[in-house]
Formats: C-alpha cells, sequence, structure tokens
C-alpha cells in the first residue's frame, strides 16, 4: 500500500469519525425573533428581531436581521426561516459572533448568509453553500458540506475562516479592515463512484509526471476516489484488472477535469460522453 493510499483512508476515517462527533457538538444555537440572548458572553443581553416578506410564489425572497439597532436585509430564495448564531475564538479581547441565515435555493441549492457581530457591528462576511444543519464550527473553522463543482452531483465538505481583510464600509463610504470568509481548500475530497467506461482513457503517474499509470478501455471498470474539485479526478483501477497476471500498470493515477469535461485521449469530452454510472441531480 503506498503512502497516497494510506493518506486516502486516514482522511476517509477522519472524515468519519468527525462527521458523527459533529452532529452532537456542531457549535451552533438556533436563535428565534424576539429572543434575547447575550451572543458575544460579555454579560449584555443582545436582542434578536428576524422578519421575512414573502413574494407573490409564497416563497420568503426578503429578511431583516437585527441585533440590537444593528440591521442588515438582503434578498434570498426560498428562506427556511432557520437563524443560527456561533462563537469562534479568533479575537484576543473575547469571541467574535456569526449569525447564519438560511435559504434552501430553488431546488435544494442551500445556501447560509453568514454576519459578523463584533465590536457592537452587524455586517456581512459571505456566504457559503451548505445547509445549516449541515453546518459545524470548531474553535474558528467553519465546515459546510457544499456542491461538488466537477464530474457530477455530489457534495462534500469545504472549510472556511473568518480572516480579516479590507471590506467596503457604506458608512465612511471607503475602504475598512474588517472579517471576511476565506475558502481554506482541502489536497482532497473524497467521491468514491465506480463507473462502466464508454471509451478509452489513460491516467497518468501523478499531477507532474504524465507518463501513463495505467489505461482503462471502454467496457472496463473504473474507481474515481477522490477530486481536488478543482482540476483533478484522483482514480484507480478495480484490484480485479491487477490480478491478471499480464497487468503491468500501477493501482492509482491521475485524470485532469474541467467542470464536466475530462481530458481523453482525444481531447476534452464531456464527462457523460466517457462514463456511464455518474450521478445527477435536478
Ligand atoms: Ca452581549
Amino acid at each position: 500500500m503506498n503512502k497516497m493510499k494510506q493518506g486516502l483512508i486516514a482522511a476517509l476515517l477522519f472524515l468519519l469519525l468527525f462527521g458523527c462527533v459533529g452532529v452532537a457538538a456542531q457549535g451552533l444555537t438556533m436563535l428565534t425573533d424576539g429572543q434575547t440572548i447575550d451572543l458575544d458572553g460579555d454579560g449584555v443581553l443582545e436582542r434578536i428581531s428576524f422578519s421575512m416578506e414573502q413574494n407573490e410564489y409564497e416563497e420568503y425572497d426578503h429578511f431583516t436581521l437585527r441585533v440590537d439597532e444593528e440591521e442588515v436585509s438582503s434578498d434570498g430564495c426560498c428562506l427556511t426561516g432557520f437563524l443560527a448564531t456561533a462563537r469562534l475564538n479568533v479575537d484576543e479581547d473575547g469571541s467574535d459572533v456569526l449569525l447564519f441565515v438560511e435559504e434552501a435555493g430553488m431546488s435544494q441549492d442551500w445556501l447560509v448568509y453568514v454576519y459578523s457581530f463584533h465590536g457592537g457591528k452587524l455586517r456581512e462576511v459571505g456566504a457559503l453553500g451548505s445547509s445549516l444543519a449541515d453546518l459545524e464550527i470548531d474553535n474558528d473553522v467553519i465546515t459546510g458540506r457544499v456542491r461538488g463543482r466537477v464530474l457530477q452531483t455530489w457534495y462534500h465538505p469545504e472549510d472556511y475562516v473568518l480572516a480579516f481583510s479590507y471590506i467596503w464600509d457604506e458608512e465612511t463610504d471607503g475602504w475598512a479592515e474588517g472579517p471576511m470568509l476565506c475558502k481554506v481548500p482541502r489536497f482532497l475530497y473524497p467521491v468514491g463512484t465506480l463507473v462502466t467506461m464508454k471509451g478509452d482513457l489513460a491516467a497518468q503517474v501523478s499531477q507532474s509526471d504524465t507518463s501513463t499509470a495505467f489505461r482503462v478501455k471502454k467496457g472496463d471498470k473504473l474507481l474515481i476516489n477522490a477530486s481536488d474539485d478543482l482540476a483533478w479526478l484522483y482514480v484507480s483501477i478495480p484490484w480485479i484488472y491487477q490480478q491478471d497476471p499480464d497487468y503491468e500498470g500501477l493501482a492509482e493515477g491521475w485524470v485532469s477535469i474541467d467542470g464536466l469535461d475530462i481530458l481523453g485521449p482525444d481531447g476534452w469530452v464531456d464527462t457523460y460522453d466517457l462514463m456511464d454510472g455518474l450521478f445527477w441531480a435536478d
């Protein structure tokens, strides 16, 4: 077993364990309109106000969130009415507080609007494509479960941190230092989809070594172990092929991907035209 394979298994085990623990301790507190709560732990209660407006299709498409006298509002798409808060350990002067407003989107395209409550100020710091139920806070890392961008319809964890950056301050009409939600990509995300090839494909040895690791032909099975959800698939050839005494290739390799296109022997081709067994929703 090579180091890459060991690393992948360790990563999958970690995800499995972390996922189980996270259900009980995801670090979120649900809030309701009219509630008073000490959001930032300074001993003074804050008053929460949260209201939504419906459109002609009876979907909630606008919300207003207030913490004491601070107010933010935004348009949305199928807002669920769920509001939550969490504290992060990013500030030596005390907890930084985040507030999350959830929307379901048109077809479960989950999105959470994220606001920071810091120094008595309420402001938008970003949004992430996860449901509240899939959101976890671990110290200063916010992890959602987002829809994959390449290959097929799939979901994977995605990490964010709150980092101080320059944001536009409407009060002063200028740039000011303020918190922003920043994505922290992982090297690989688990995929675990077994496909049947509709055409031939060669996997290369590594992302930088373009020599051939192994080849699969039309009708062969191929396991897509993982992806960086950006430019690469980490693939392996099923064990049964490796038992053939004439098999000479490596067990794992890499294939380039760009959205729903994959780099085949004759150039870029739609994943649907090259692989049977991918999952599509919507
Ligand atoms: Ca307080």
